[in-house]
Parts: structure tokens; C-alpha cells; sequence
């Protein structure tokens, strides 16, 4: 069987679904070789036909001699390719434990899908906001009904957890870096129409978990040496 032992991350020049790889290979010591293309760059390889689902981001993983393993698509699977590379530390090899964490990644998914197809409401064939009015109401509506409902979800599960991992995971699994990313992204102030702070605000314990995300030895060295 092919180990992994390099990945080569192919994303725009934005944290969006980039981050959580990058912090989770950056975690685990997989040497990650970060490309962030241009939208130019990302056109020109949609017509070469280079990206599986015509999305990025796009992983390829190399055993070590370099030789390619795979090449895949999806945020999530690219994820769980770290992870298992890595000896399933942010994973695990038990059923029962990755199960847990795979239902955490999929309520992910739920948790910001209505979000994130404000950001681009054609693509998922919606029409597209009339004005700048209508899509920051849209926005606001989502954060009120989906977020709030949802949020309560997440903050049971985390008053449940005995490390303060959402999986009850002994270190942070793919699933806490996969909603710390996305949750950092909606209070970032960045999303027209959501406050910032509107989740730490309401929910407290998400903020604590947000901080001892962030705190994380590896995350705050891996900020470091990008700010020098
Ligand atoms: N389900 C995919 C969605 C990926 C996705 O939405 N990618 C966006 C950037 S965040 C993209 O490639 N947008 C360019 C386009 O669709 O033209 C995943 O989780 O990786």
C-alpha cells in the first residue's frame, strides 16, 4: 500500500476551504506544498480539464520517492487524506470514533450550506439577488433561523464533549478543523449582512472552543511564520 508522505495543495489566495488543510497538514507534519492560483490561473486549468469537479480546492498526495498516490477534489476527502497520512491523529482507525467525527464534518456541511449559497446563488441554479439589499436580508435571514437553530446543535455537543473536541476526540479531529475554519469565517465581519461576533455573542462556548482552536501550540507557530 502507497504511504503518503506529501501533499500539494492547490487553492485561491484565501483562507475559505484552504485553511482547514493548511493548518490541519501544518498539525500533523505533512510537508504541504501551498499553491494559491489566480482566478486567471484557475480558468485555465478548469479548460485543461485538470480539476476533477471543476472546484478547488484540489489535493495531490506523493509517497516518498515523490511519486504521485492521488489527486482529489472536496474539501472533506482531501481532509481525511491528511488525516489518515498522519496516522489517523485527527482521525481515527477505530469505526466508532471516525464515525463521530464524520458526522461532525457532515453537520458542517448543513450548518453553512444556506450561507454559502448566498455567495453564489446561480451556480446552485437559484436567481441571483436583485440587489445588494435583498442578498445582505437574505444573509441576515440565514444567520437568524439556520445559524441560530443549528448553533444550539453544536453547543450541546460541545458541552458534552470531555476534551472540547466537538468529536470528544483526545486532540482536535479533521471535524474541529473543518467548523473552526468555517465558524472563523461568518464572525469574521467579512460576510455582508452577519454582524461580526454574531456567533461567539450568542454562544459563548463556541467562542471558547474557537480560542482553544487557536491556541493550539501548531496554530499559533504556523501563523507566526506566515507573518514573518
Ligand atoms: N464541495 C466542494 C466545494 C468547493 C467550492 O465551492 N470551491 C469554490 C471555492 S471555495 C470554487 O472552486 N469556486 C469556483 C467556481 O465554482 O467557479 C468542497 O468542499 O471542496
Amino acid at each position: 500500500m502507497a504511504k503518503i508522505a506529501a501533499c500539494k495543495l492547490t487553492y485561491f489566495p484565501i483562507k475559505g476551504k484552504g485553511e482547514p488543510i493548511r493548518l490541519a497538514a501544518n498539525y500533523s507534519g505533512l510537508p504541504l506544498e501551498d499553491v494559491r492560483v489566480s482566478r486567471e490561473e484557475f480558468q485555465a486549468m478548469r479548460e485543461a480539464k485538470e480539476i476533477p469537479f471543476n472546484q478547488l480546492p484540489v489535493a495531490e498526495f506523493f509517497d516518498d520517492e515523490g511519486r504521485s498516490v492521488c489527486k482529489v477534489a472536496q474539501t472533506r476527502a482531501i481532509l481525511r487524506t491528511v488525516a489518515r497520512a498522519s496516522g489517523d491523529r485527527m482521525y481515527s482507525s477505530d469505526l466508532g470514533q471516525a464515525a463521530q467525527v464524520d458526522q461532525f464534518l457532515d453537520f458542517e456541511e448543513d450548518l453553512f450550506a444556506a450561507m454559502r449559497s448566498s455567495i453564489f446563488p446561480g451556480r446552485i441554479g437559484m436567481d441571483e439577488y436583485k440587489d445588494d439589499a435583498e442578498k445582505e436580508a437574505r444573509r441576515a435571514h440565514v444567520a437568524e433561523t439556520v445559524f441560530t437553530t443549528k448553533l444550539e446543535l453544536l453547543d450541546r455537543a460541545l458541552s458534552a464533549s470531555q476534551t472540547g473536541w466537538v468529536a470528544g476526540t483526545g486532540e482536535p479531529s479533521i471535524a474541529d478543523f473543518a467548523l473552526t475554519a468555517s465558524l472563523g469565517w461568518i464572525d469574521s465581519g467579512i460576510v455582508d449582512g452577519v454582524p461580526q461576533g454574531f456567533v461567539v455573542s450568542k454562544f459563548p462556548r463556541v467562542g471558547t472552543y474557537l480560542e482553544k482552536f487557536a491556541a493550539l501550540e501548531e496554530n499559533k507557530a504556523y501563523y507566526a511564520s506566515k507573518e514573518t
